[in-house]
């Protein structure tokens, strides 16, 4: 009897974990599953950076901490998982800063229309004191934010026309991700905005429900958009950083060894990430025209009017989100350059 249930354990071990490297593990039952969820599909840098990940905890735990990577959505929209993380039935979710500003509504700064100059610039705001003190404050909502990530610049498609000039966004239905502020600004622009679930998007611009989206040229190349959309344009309007986050009550249970482990990780297959993400937005812009879209460049006099357009918005939520933070990130980006 006892070696049948002795079985009938190994057995079920394996399937809920369902993970090769799980089954390899300790037999002693210390093994520890991360399930790490995103969005965006396979072959984004996200997902490649995710694996560095896995690579880097499972090697340096000597297989006590094992890693499951899901992508495209499998395990929820971003809201879900960050909600799964909160209550600990999900380990590490990446969403962009975006929706995480519905949970700690600080993180909206990083929203900013036209606010960073740079990915350089990105990287030392972010990485700096103001960036950490608001991965601090994800805690209060029992998340760990372990580090910052890049989605990258994001860029504006549709199906209806070349968007050139401000007044092209007039009446364009345009899917925004689910944050206040986004949807402020491009009402500001003229466009006619909806929030929506990056996992319900391509059906959307499939069926007709939305005329376009915005996003960074990896995701738009990556995510197949070319089949849906005719028109991108370097719109460049808002920097979408993401957050690499880990459950509380999971974290918490970590010894201060594993808690360093996925840490020094989430940094390191960051560095990796932004390297592979930064080339790939280069890249994609070419392959979008290869794959038939057409291609308008905005002028710099073009650009300004739309800053102008959203300035009020900016001016809205920084009083909201209170002046010292707004402050602070500015004084780091005017000293980072
Ligand atoms: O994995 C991240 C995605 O879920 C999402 O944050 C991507 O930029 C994104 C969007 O438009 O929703």
């Amino acid at each position: 009897i006892l070696s049948v249930m002795l079985v009938a354990c190994g057995t079920s071990n394996e399937t809920s974990q369902g993970n090769e490297s799980a089954s390899n593990g300790e037999a002693n039952g210390d093994v520890l599953t991360i399930r790490a969820g995103i969005g965006l599909n396979s072959e984004h840098p996200q997902y490649k950076g995710l694996e560095k990940f896995k690579e880097l905890v499972e090697e340096r735990s000597g297989g006590q901490m094992v890693v499951e990577t899901y992508h495209s959505g499998q395990l929820g929209d971003d809201r879900l998982m960050m909600e799964a993380l909160q209550l600990g039935s999900q380990e590490v979710t990446v969403p962009s800063t975006a929706p995480v500003a519905n949970f700690v509504s600080e993180f909206s700064v990083f929203d900013f229309p036209f606010l960073f100059p740079s990915s350089d610039v990105a990287d030392e705001v972010l990485d700096g004191d103001v960036g950490q003190a608001l991965l601090q404050k994800l805690e209060e909502q029992n998340l760990v934010g372990l580090a910052f990530w890049e989605n990258g610049f994001r860029n504006v498609t549709n199906s209806k026309r070349p968007i050139e000039t401000l007044e092209d966004f007039n009446g364009l239905t345009l899917r925004t991700m689910e944050n206040d502020l986004h949807l402020e600004a491009f009402r500001a622009l003229g466009a006619n905005p909806t929030p929506m679930a990056f996992t319900e998007l391509f059906t959307a611009m499939q069926q007709g429900t939305v005329d376009g989206q915005e996003n960074p040229y990896a995701t738009i190349y990556l995510e197949g958009y070319a089949e849906v959309q005719n028109h991108v344009s370097n719109t460049n309007h808002i920097y979408s950083p993401f957050v690499f986050m880990m459950s509380k009550p999971f974290f918490d249970g970590l010894t201060e060894e594993q808690q360093e482990i996925v840490r020094e990780a989430a940094l390191e297959a960051g560095q990796y990430q932004r390297e592979l993400n930064r080339e790939a937005n280069e890249t994609y812009l070419s392959s979008l025209e290869e794959a038939g879209m057409t291609y308008t460049e905005i002028s710099e006099v073009e650009r300004m009017r739309m800053i102008e357009a959203v300035e009020p918005v900016i001016d809205k939520y920084a009083e909201q989100i209170g002046t010292d933070i707004v402050q602070a990130v500015y004084d780091a980006i005017e000293a980072a350059q």
